[in-house]
């Protein structure tokens, strides 16, 4: 579009006279420009307003040299109309910031968007106005506007970060930004240019500016991943996958953890050998495919640090291939992030840029600017002289544009940028309470810079327009999030935390990169599918989490907060419903023992241990057998007997094999599983004097074992920790053998069923209250259990090794769990509890699946090498989270 025209389109927002629409929206670039679109289809009188001179967004802005995306293009399209899919074929795999630019210009046309879009017009402020329940816009160009609805399309990437280097005025050169280039391009041929910053704007650019320039600097402060685009035609593979089923293609995408339809890598690290991780390494390297390298390789790579480092050495092993000078490659190498953890690159010729005798790298690092000069750059260890300086040095991301833009106020005055002082606060990315009928559209806190954005823009703009429809339909005219709903989801962003490393390193994601901003992951990072899953239930709980009013129509609000399970774990109870199930029970004893079994071969394998060794171990009528896990460090070890769930029905001592290996890892202790006899074959009390039998003999053969003499400790999971109980309280009465620590994790410790655990999560968290009504109808006969060996909470409990007890909130076992921590201590029995919040009973033995349990795992291991005497485990948890999940109540 012409400058001309756009002044035209400009002026005809008169000048005094307040336009009146029903939604306002800021930005025409993807987001915007489906808005309008959907905004108008569905019967709103909309206007949207961009201070560029077309449509197009960031894809207007960005016009340096190399600007392309980094999704591939088939991904990176709307989807909302086959027809449109159909008019319009790309040309490359990443297409060029032209093509894109071509393209949101081809979608404006073919529906008729500019007309309700003022271009070169900027919001200066927005203030909500109660009386009117109207947001009221002034505007830097034409009339202001009053809405009732009010749109934040503005981007994530938006504001460019100011240089933040002294002396940037002084420099008596040409001074561009890669997010504002300019539109005639730069002529750069036969002069000495610096780039300062090596993110994906960087890493795109220099290979082209090198070509022009006389001599490029890079000024580079962090190393960045990088991975070579392989750029050309779209990929006949993925287009052939589009072209076969668009729709399905599509939903796959809208329903996946990034908004690209990728099956994410179901095996882990463990499991695959040096070649088998280099084969899987080298073929995404070469198909180039950012998305393909984040999700694809192995399950554990995204949210385990000793998993990603495997993969970070290959990149590393890449570069040093590459870059022949051995010091730039180290210098170009990155160390101190995670493989993903700061947005990786897609690139073309990056590296090799460097061989090049034209091209020289200042580690910034060993020699950090000074300042800016009117000659050129210094460091502290020298001066460059250079003719143009190119800033690539970001954004202030995701909030800067929504805050700094123009002071947003709403409700009682109270502005925006105060609310979020201390960082941004949202209820699921879109809303913030206090801010009436203002919505973001792929703000902070929803998954927008980790996912495909033009899927994500799609979902929150069909979620937005639905809800206004809904509202419109109910007689509402405003639509506010409660602070119960905001803080709920703040909470829910920071369990979910633990699923990726983005925590770890120092990135635009969370602030680190402007200097004094607050700092937090931004994005929510517990995927596309599951979010959109969220806001659906949103809609469908009757707007949870919403006040809604409006003339005429009482009040509605449907206050709480929308995840209140850990967010693997409401993934994982998802699928099991997804499965539909029948009840365990109705297979019967031995039935339900295969089911268990076949379902157990479908979890990821245990984690590698220094040996496992089986063996049978004597008890009065017979053997039991046991499965010893030994850790890979010299002995001797500290001894845990450990007895698996099961209801005292199923399972054996190879059932809880991923949770043995696991505290045996983190503990450095042997543990000795003890295949304990069943019920209804061995009915009460043969499980817990089978126990008590096997915690005797493996304290006697100690040394043996490889263990060290001594007291042992014992610790066992549902049912299993019963009898780690039990086994206590009949240590304590017949004379040994000593034990010093008992780990009681999730315990069946009483015979009552109607503690408010067993009645709030009767049914649901797949342990449920008739399952463990026919756990004990099969194991003891109503008489029995009020025995201390059925219910240690009824025996004495003074006198009892020092416990650590822990039970979640989604099971019905946890009140009972807290009540046996509860009367030990009240017995003097030192205690300390993990009562863990959003888990459920299977939570801690789903090791590699409910990664959110890992932080009490640690925990867990740290008691156990307490009880033995032993310094704390290495801070294993501290690497993989830098925070606790749960409200741990050490007594
Ligand atoms: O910005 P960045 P970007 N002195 O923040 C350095 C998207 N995008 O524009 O890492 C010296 O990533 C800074 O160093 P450090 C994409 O999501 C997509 O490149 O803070 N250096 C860093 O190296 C991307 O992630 C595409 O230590 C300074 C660089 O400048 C996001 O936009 C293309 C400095 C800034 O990197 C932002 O990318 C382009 C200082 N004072 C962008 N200040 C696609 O391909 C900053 N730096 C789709």
């Amino acid at each position: 579009m012409s400058e001309a025209m756009v002044a035209d389109r400009a002026s005809e927002a008169t000048h005094g006279v307040t336009q009146h629409v029903d939604v306002a929206v800021v930005g025409a670039g993807f987001a915007g420009l489906y808005l309008v679109h959907r905004l108008r289809k569905a019967g709103f009188t909309v206007v949207a307003m961009d201070e560029a001179g077309d449509v197009g967004g960031t894809w207007y802005w960005n016009r340096y040299p190399g600007a392309r995306c980094d999704i591939q293009t088939i991904d990176y399209s709307y989807s909302f109309d086959p027809e449109l899919e159909q008019a319009w074929t790309w040309s490359e795999k990443y297409a060029t910031q032209p093509e894109i630019l071509r393209y949101l210009g081809f979608v404006a046309d073919r529906y008729d968007l500019r007309r309700d879009i003022r271009f070169g017009t900027k919001v200066l402020a927005a203030t909500w106005i109660d009386a009117t329940e109207r947001w009221l816009l002034t505007t830097s160009n034409g009339a202001d506007v009053s809405c009732r609805h009010y749109i934040m399309a503005t981007g994530c990437l938006s504001a460019p970060k100011p240089p933040e280097i002294d002396g940037v005025k002084d420099f008596k050169g040409e001074i561009y930004f890669t997010s504002r280039w300019p539109h005639q391009g730069v002529d750069l041929k036969g002069k000495r240019v610096a780039v300062i910053g090596t993110g994906s704007s960087g890493i795109q650019s220099i290979p082209l500016l090198a070509e022009q320039a006389a001599h490029l600097t890079v000024f580079q402060r962090t190393p960045n991943f990088a991975l070579p685009a392989h750029n050309g035609p779209p990929p006949s593979d993925r287009a052939a996958l589009l072209a076969q089923d668009r729709a399905a293609f599509r939903e796959q995408g809208r329903w996946s953890m990034t908004g690209v339809p990728l099956p994410p890598a179901t095996e882990f690290s463990f499991q695959l050998s040096d070649t088998e991780r280099r084969e899987r390494f080298e073929k995404l390297w070469a198909a180039g495919d950012l998305v393909g390298m984040l999700t694809q390789l192995w399950a554990d790579q995204g949210n385990d640090v000793d998993a990603n480092a495997l993969l970070a050495d290959l990149f590393r092993e890449k570069i040093r291939s590459i870059v022949t000078d051995p010091d730039t490659a180290d210098a170009l190498s990155p160390t101190d992030h995670p493989f993903g953890s700061k947005r990786p690159c897609l690139d073309t010729d990056y590296y090799a840029t460097f061989n090049r005798p034209d091209v020289t790298l200042v580690n910034l690092r060993k020699e950090p600017i000074t300042a800016i000069t009117a000659s050129g750059i210094t460091t502290d260890k020298r001066s460059i002289d250079v003719d143009v300086i190119v800033f690539a040095t970001g954004f202030d991301a995701m909030t800067g544009a929504i805050k700094a833009i123009h002071p947003i106020t709403g409700r009682a005055g109270r502005s925006l940028t105060d609310v979020w002082a201390d960082g941004p606060h949202t209820y699921l990315g879109v809303t913030v309470a206090g801010f009436p009928n203002l919505f973001l559209i792929t703000g902070p806190g929803s998954p927008s810079v980790l996912s495909n954005m033009s899927v994500s823009i799609e979902q929150h703009v069909d979620w937005v327009v639905d809800r206004l429809i809904a509202l419109r339909e109910a007689g509402f005219t405003s639509m506010e999030a409660t602070e119960t709903a905001q803080a709920g989801w703040a909470r829910h962003m920071a369990d979910c935390a633990p699923l990726t490393l983005h925590r770890l390193a120092n990135t635009w994601y969370t602030g680190a990169n402007v200097p004094g901003k607050p700092q937090g992951v931004m994005p929510y990072n517990g995927g596309v599918g599951p979010y959109r899953s969220i806001c659906n239930e949103v809609a469908s709980q009757g707007m949870l989490g919403f006040r809604l009013t409006g003339p005429g129509v009482a009040e509605q609000c449907n206050d709480g907060e929308i995840v209140r399970l850990q967010p693997d774990v409401r993934l994982v109870l998802g699928m099991l419903a997804q499965m539909n199930l029948p009840p365990i029970e109705s297979f019967g004893a031995q039935g339900a023992r295969d089911f268990v079994a076949e379902f157990n071969k479908s979890r990821p394998a245990g984690r590698p241990v220094g040996e496992v060794k089986d063996g049978t171990l004597p008890v009065a009528d017979g053997q039991l057998p046991y499965r010893l896990y030994r850790p890979a460090t010299p002995g001797p070890h500290a001894v845990v007997v450990y007895f698996h769930g099961g209801g005292w029905v199923l399972g054996d001592e190879l059932s809880d094999d991923p949770f043995c290996r696991d505290l045996c890892r983190r503990t450095g202790m042997i543990l000795v599983s003890v295949g304990y006899r069943h019920a209804p074959e061995h009915r009460f009390p043969t499980a817990v004097e089978d126990g008590f039998a096997a915690t005797r003999w493996v304290a006697e053969h100690a040394a043996e074992l490889g263990g060290r003499p001594g007291p042992v400790l014992v610790a066992g999971w549902s049912a299993g920790a019963n009898i780690a109980a039990v086994t206590c309280q009949l240590a304590r009465d017949r004379g040994g053998p000593e034990i010093a620590g008992q780990l009681l994790v999730c315990p069946v410790t009483d015979c009552r069923f109607d503690r408010a655990s067993y009645i709030d999560n009767a049914t649901g968290y797949f342990l449920t209250r008739s399952l463990m009504f026919w756990f004990w109808d099969i194991y003891c006969a109503p008489a029995d259990r009020t025995d201390p060996r059925a219910s240690p909470l009824r025996g004495q409990l003074a006198g009892l090794p020092p416990a650590y007890v822990v039970t979640c909130e989604f099971d019905p076992l946890r009140d009972e769990g807290i009540a046996y921590a509860e009367a030990m201590q009240a017995a003097g029995v030192p205690v300390e509890q993990l009562q863990a919040r959003g888990h459920f009973h299977s939570s801690f033995t789903m090791v590699d699946v409910v990664v959110t349990s890992a932080d009490g795992r640690g925990q867990m291991a740290n008691a156990l090498r307490r009880f033995a005497g032993l310094p704390q485990a290495a801070e294993q948890d501290n690497k993989q989270s830098d925070r606790t999940n749960f409200n741990a109540a050490a007594s």
